[in-house]
């Protein structure tokens, strides 16, 4: 047994870098440090970003979270290249018509964007604690988007998640972490048979 838990322990971690994106006031903020240190803390708005590593099992994230005002998102650019997973942070309470579309139109560029090519898209509509948010019915109305998982297929086949969060609670991180390991693994295995069919042939 002990020899059991020494193997496991010496295991590398697999390195995943996250990189948050989403309109000003979505919540990136206030959902990293929650996540990080386990309590909520006051934000205010990010000018640049804050980086954080968060270890789960055998992942070690470092998660980037990037400023969503409009006058700073020309610079997202800078943040997507070797992106392992894009996480697209939505305000669930947003119902203004122009912000949705703005919403619809940044995620869009994003999908299109050559260096996010195959990597996988976390659709987090978030601050479902509050009664005002949209429903996951309204948010198929709004958005077109089922929650769960799908392949969209924009100029790459995305693997894309939606989910409906609230920072609030701690039980939706453990989602996201297990659908990270999952997809993680897939890509792994995928690879090491890639690399075993190479050496048949
Ligand atoms: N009730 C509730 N409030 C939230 C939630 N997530 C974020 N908020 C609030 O939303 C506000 C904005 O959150 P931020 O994390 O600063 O937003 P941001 O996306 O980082 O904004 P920028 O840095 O400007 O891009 C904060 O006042 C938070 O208290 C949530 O899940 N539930
Ligand atoms: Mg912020």
């Amino acid at each position: 047994m002990s020899l059991c838990i020494k193997c496991s322990r010496r295991q590398k971690a697999t390195d995943v870098r996250v990189v948050m994106l989403g309109l000003d006031g979505t919540g990136k903020t206030y959902l990293l440090y929650q996540w990080k240190l386990n309590q909520l803390v006051e934000t205010i708005p990010t000018i640049g970003f804050n980086v954080e590593t968060i270890k789960y099992k055998q992942l070690s994230l470092t998660i980037w979270d990037v400023g969503g005002q409009e006058k700073i998102r020309p610079l997202w650019k800078h943040y997507l290249r070797d992106a392992t997973i894009l996480f697209y942070v939505i305000d669930s309470t947003q119902r203004d018509f122009q912000r949705i579309q703005e919403t619809k139109i940044e995620l869009i560029k994003l999908m299109s964007n050559d260096d996010l090519a195959g990597v996988p898209f976390i659709i987090l509509f978030n601050k479902s604690d509050l009664p005002n948010s949209l429903s996951e019915e309204e948010i198929e109305d709004e958005y077109d988007f089922k929650i769960g998982e799908k392949q969209l297929d924009i100029n790459s086949v995305h693997k894309v998640n939606v989910m409906r969060i609230s920072a609030l609670d701690p039980q939706n991180f453990t989602k996201i972490l297990d659908w990270i390991e999952l997809i993680t693994q897939k890509k792994q295995q995928d690879r090491k048979e890639k690399m075993r069919e190479r050496h048949v042939k």
